[in-house]
């Protein structure tokens, strides 16, 4: 593999506005916020990567503003300058800062990218690389769709009947206290035969769970994430609890998290986020410990821009990913992603590996300055 010298970093602070308002546990949300690392090498190639990440410290701690804080400040001067032959190698370079992982997953992709367009190889194939031996990318990620919170049941079942008419093959309901078992049951109701699941993004306390092993009555694929964000152990007494398999998304955020989750039963699938547990090396390494223990697994999103959303397609396609993972075409999205070409659902429910080198997407500068004046028009965004 051709090593990289990384020259220059540049961030990109953007606000995109959604199709639709998507409401969970902690709020509503009417645009993505994101922030953009475009990574210069000194050959002159250019990798990006995205910041998945919120206005607010909802879903994880960081907000927009304090990723762009640490990368501008600490993590990329520790980047500029160095060169890199294993992409692996990269975390070790700010291994110096704590924390802050959708920041450094952001920096981590555009190297990543970066490194890929440099050997001329798609993203999805330099993962495979480094993958156990005999994963090959399947060049295809078969994906499902995450639906908001709505204001009623009927609108519930209108939705989810209009995702599965567009070619959904999972469907992901949103609950929280209060909002929970009617919904199951009047999803479940209407369409008997689909792959259902629900994200509870932590609403509820182990108190809870007479409250939810009722969900067991509806034949969930997985139930994600229903206890606090930071409590690995209440979700193995949970799990003894329910039939039904619980699925951690924001209580593993590392390969170590993941090998305690499963030493206490507190996992049976597990959703991974590049960003959550701080880029795609990190990735990597419980990309093995899942296939080590024959642990179901499938990429989150964040509701991502082109750019996020390729790199976590790029991975979704992996053999070992194994679920259908929450990365939806680019229309369930935004009316103009800044990105080309959009992520379009195929047949059986997949969204295919773009040919070109690295993420295989296009940043559209028009579109980026768009987005970053909308940013800038709008700030302080969510505190108006
Ligand atoms: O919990 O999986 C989650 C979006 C923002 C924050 C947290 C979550 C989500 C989603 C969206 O469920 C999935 C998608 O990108 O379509
Ligand atoms: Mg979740």
């Amino acid at each position: 593999m051709k090593a990289i010298t990384i020259r220059s970093i540049d961030l990109h602070t953007v606000l995109l506005p959604y199709l639709a308002p998507f409401e969970t546990s902690f709020g509503a949300e009417t645009d993505k916020v994101a922030v953009l690392v475009e990574l210069t090498t000194e050959a002159g190639v250019i990798g990006w990567g995205e910041c998945s990440i919120e206005f607010w410290p909802g879903y994880g701690h960081e907000t927009a503003e304090t990723a762009l804080h640490v990368l501008r400040e600490f993590l990329a001067p520790a980047a500029v300058g160095a060169s890199i032959s294993d992409p692996r190698e990269f975390p070790a370079l700010i291994r110096c800062f704590r924390g802050n992982h959708h920041a450094r997953a952001g920096l981590e992709a555009a190297v990543w990218d970066a490194f890929a367009r440099t050997n001329e190889m798609r993203l999805t194939d330099c993962f495979a690389h480094y993958a156990p031996a005999g994963h090959a990318s399947e060049g295809v990620a078969t994906v499902g769709v995450s639906i908001g919170i709505q204001p009623s049941l009927e609108a519930t079942v209108d939705v989810v009947r209009n995702r599965l008419e567009q070619g959904y093959g999972r469907i992901k309901l949103k609950i929280k206290r209060g909002w929970d078992v009617e919904v199951a049951r009047a999803a479940r109701a209407e369409f008997p035969d689909i792959l259902l699941m629900l994200d509870a993004n932590s609403d509820y306390a182990f108190d809870d769970a007479d409250r939810l092993a009722q969900l067991d009555q509806f034949d969930l694929l997985m139930i994600e994430q229903p206890l606090s964000h930071d409590d690995i152990y209440a979700h193995g007494l949970l799990q003894k609890r329910l039939k039904t398999r619980v699925c951690l998304d924001e209580s593993v955020k590392s390969a170590s998290d993941l090998r305690i989750a499963l030493q206490v039963g507190a996992i049976g699938i597990l959703n991974l986020k590049p960003a959550r547990v701080g880029g795609f090396s990190e990735c990597l390494e419980i990309y093995r410990v899942c296939v080590e223990n024959n642990l179901p697994l499938w990429i989150g999103g964040m509701l991502e821009t082109g750019v996020g959303r390729a790199a976590n397609v790029a991975f979704a396609a992996l053999p070992a990913v194994n679920l259908p993972s929450d990365i939806s075409a680019t229309d369930r999205y935004f009316a103009a992603d800044i990105s080309e070409p959009p992520f379009v659902l195929g047949a059986g429910s997949a969204l295919a590996v773009p040919d070109g080198f690295g993420i295989g997407v296009a940043v559209k500068r028009d579109r980026l300055e768009e987005a970053k004046a909308r940013w800038i028009e709008n700030y302080p965004y969510g505190k108006r």
